[in-house]
């Protein structure tokens, strides 16, 4: 069956959409970062960049690192445009363009997420790094998908209820990290969490300027939520705005991904970090290293 060129649009030169990408623009280990200028601070530690674009957010570059093909790319902010990022990363290796069809070898991805965050827990200190082994999606992106089966419904549940979550809000879905991939980021210098994902900055995330917010307590009780798994009480430990897309989209589409937080902020103290640049850059050292590790 072809893939009809309003469905997957495509640019006169061939390539995808959003990502002005070509299939042989992108290695098969992916890093997406937020923000376009991050790139760069990967890249520069690369042994060599054989390609550059950019289109709006959407900044990549392909290149080498201790000669390991990597590519990084930036995604902007939010699961909207993770909907985009992945679903155009996957057509890149998993849809032939020329014939619109679906290849019938399947390609997977490596994508990691190096990504800032803030805690919502006290005793995660500003300037540490949390690795996500699940992610709770408070955006819906994944509701538009036939997904069920890539969610912990146990635990959605025990959020529902837990957080008293108002049904005017989208339903939360709990999604979770390929652990194959976490293994090879196994380090004491990483805090194994569980990110909210949300759809805003400010209200979404409990942050009041001149706005009331809905639920005052919302932070608060989300903080407080617990989760009992094999004996252990597991609890959500910082948000952010991308995790759940990832994580989602990528089990979906049957690539391995996990996020990388550069803890930046602590809400429940209310501080923020005095060095977010190079704890950032300390993350970005960190993850490359992993990466390149057998
Ligand atoms: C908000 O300032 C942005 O920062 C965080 C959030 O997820 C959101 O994208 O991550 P990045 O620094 O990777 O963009």
């Amino acid at each position: 069956m072809t893939i009809a060129p309003s469905e997957l649009i495509l640019n006169p030169n061939g390539s995808v959409y959003h990502l002005h990408l070509q299939p042989e623009d992108i290695a098969t280990t992916i890093i997406t970062v937020g923000d376009p200028d991050r790139v760069d601070s990967v890249t520069k530690h690369f042994d060599n960049i054989r390609f550059t674009t950019q289109k709006r957010e959407f900044k990549t570059s392909t290149g080498t690192y201790k000669g390991k093909e990597i590519t990084v790319i930036s995604t902007g902010i939010g699961t909207d445009n993770i909907d985009i990022v992945l679903n155009e990363l996957d057509a890149l290796v998993n849809i032939d363009l020329q014939t619109r069809t679906i290849k019938e070898k399947h390609t997977s991805l490596d994508i990691i997420r190096i990504g800032t965050s803030g805690a919502i827990q006290e005793d995660i200190s500003i300037d540490s790094f949390l690795i996500s082994r699940y992610a709770i999606g408070l955006d819906a992106l994944l509701y538009f998908y036939d997904s069920k089966h890539v969610q912990h419904p146990e635990i959605q549940e025990a959020f529902i209820k837990q957080m008293d979550w108002s049904s005017d809000k989208s339903a939360p879905y709990v999604v979770s990290c390929d652990s194959s991939l976490a293994l090879k980021f196994t380090s004491d210098e990483l805090i194994e969490g569980f990110t909210a994902t949300n759809i805003g900055f400010y209200g979404p995330q409990g942050r009041k300027l001149r706005l009331k917010t809905s639920d005052a307590m919302m932070n608060r009780k989300m903080g407080e939520f617990r989760f009992r798994e094999s004996g252990k009480n597991i609890r959500i430990t910082n948000l952010e705005m991308e995790t759940s897309g990832i994580y989602g989209l990528a089990k979906l589409l049957g690539h391995r991904a996990v996020s990388l937080n550069a803890i930046l902020a602590n809400r429940a103290t209310m501080k923020f970090s005095s060095s977010p640049t190079q704890t950032t850059e300390k993350l970005i050292a960190f993850a490359l290293n992993k990466i390149v590790q057998d």
